[in-house]
């Protein structure tokens, strides 16, 4: 078989680029290991910066997302009782968009089934080779039939665990990684959210989110240290919990009900170099991860995503190689940034285990910063809507 550019995971990341170049007339084919139910299925991401609402506006598929998605003018920084509001829309002209990833995701394989896209489920032993050939290929098992698939390209946007990134030659490899001493535990249940905007809050029992999906659905996030077990958390133990850590009058205002899903994540900054060897451009999570504080993961694949769209068009288009050339280095630059945002926020609302007296002074001498000094807020609010691409 024979195609232009051949993308491996039907996540956001593969199903973007897949319908963006689509959208430009280019040949593309998508393997994707699960079945669709599997990959909708996932809780994850729910806060959108401006480079996804616009990949999906330009593709046609914002309908949904700007009928029922909720505009976000300011999210709060909580330090023990004191609300500190980062006013987003008054400091940087911008908003962002609380949407679901799985709504997303339903919107992107939803189109792709009726524009025609190729997609690929349940596809099984994927090998890239010749990726420093102009003719890279892959193999792969689709139930019975062994596949050999020959392209231009090889998009890699099979998320941390997938194959590709693992095709890179390790002398060619660089890692940069942190994990983190602490998860998430994550709940979602169909109750009024506590508060019409986001909450991040450092409590002395620990980190709490309140965020949220619509006027009726609520996300909230607790950290718990990294051995934790989902049967360490019965449902009231975990609402008693956010109770405590988002304080007294913030509390008041918690619907409790029966949740949907709780889900453990574990929390890493992590970015694998170069982003792009020979044929194989890598996209989204098989390149980088971040810890979910800064709301960053989804985003800095939607904007690896617009570079590797842009590469790709201009090299079919003009068969321009510039893009190509400099895709690794435009995208990691944006990574950088998100990646020093998403450090910089989690150390902010943890406590780590290993901090002592100093390490807590300086946090709240960082929360009393922010709190008086518009510049800071200002430096806050032009990284959580997300640098210009
Ligand atoms: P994905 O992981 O979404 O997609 C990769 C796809 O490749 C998957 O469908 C997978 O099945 C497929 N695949 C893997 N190996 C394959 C193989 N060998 N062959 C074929 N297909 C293969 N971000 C936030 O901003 N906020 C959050 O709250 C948040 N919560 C998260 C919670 C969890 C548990 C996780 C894991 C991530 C979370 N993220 C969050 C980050 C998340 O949003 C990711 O950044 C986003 O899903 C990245 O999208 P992709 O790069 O497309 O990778
Ligand atoms: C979420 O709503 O799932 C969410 C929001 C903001 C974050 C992380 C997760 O920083």
């Amino acid at each position: 078989m024979r195609t232009r550019v051949a993308i491996i995971g039907a996540g956001p990341a593969g199903l973007m680029l897949a319908h963006l170049l689509h959208a430009q007339g280019i040949d593309v084919v998508v393997l994707e290991r699960q079945t669709p139910d599997h990959v909708q299925g996932r809780i994850r991401a729910g806060v959108l910066e401006r480079v996804t609402v616009d990949i999906m506006t330009r593709l046609g598929l914002d309908d949904r997302m700007r009928a029922e998605g909720l505009v976000e003018e300011g999210f709060c920084l909580a330090d023990g009782e004191r609300l500190i509001r980062i006013d987003i829309a008054e400091l940087t002209g911008q908003t962002v968009m609380v949407y679901g990833q799985t709504e997303i995701q339903r919107d992107l394989v939803e189109a792709a089934q009726v524009r025609g896209l190729d997609v690929r489920w349940q596809i099984d032993d994927i090998a890239l080779h010749a990726l420093d050939s102009d003719t890279p290929w892959l193999t792969c098992r689709e139930g019975e039939i062994d596949w050999h698939i020959t392209a231009d390209f090889i998009i890699g946007c099979d998320g941390f665990h997938g194959v590709s990134r693992r095709a890179v030659p390790a002398s060619a490899a660089q890692i940069h990684e942190r994990v983190y001493p602490f998860a998430w535990l994550g709940i979602l249940a169909d109750v009024p959210p506590c508060h019409h905007e986001l909450i991040y809050a450092n409590h002395s029992r620990g980190f709490a989110l309140a965020s949220l999906r619509s006027p009726t659905r609520s996300r909230y996030y607790i950290d718990v240290p990294t051995d934790t077990q989902l049967a360490d958390w019965p449902e009231q133990r975990l609402w008693d919990e956010l109770a405590m850590r988002l304080g007294p009058t913030v509390a008041a205002r918690i619907t409790q009900g029966p949740a949907l899903e709780i889900s453990l994540a574990p929390l890493r900054s992590f970015v694998f170099e170069p982003m792009r060897h020979g044929r194989l451009l890598l996209c989204g999570d098989a390149a980088h991860i971040v810890p979910p504080t800064g709301a960053k993961g989804l985003n800095l694949a939607a904007s690896d995503v617009h570079y590797a769209a842009q590469a790709l068009t201009s090299w079919y288009a003009h068969n321009d190689n510039d893009g190509i050339a400099h895709y690794a280095g435009k995208a990691l630059a944006r990574v950088w940034q998100a990646q020093r945002f998403s450090w910089s926020l989690t150390r902010l609302v943890h406590r780590f285990p290993e901090d002592g007296r100093f390490e807590r002074a300086m946090q709240l001498a960082e929360f009393n910063h922010i709190a008086g000094s518009r510049a800071a807020q200002m430096a806050i609010a032009e990284n959580y809507v997300g640098l210009p691409v």
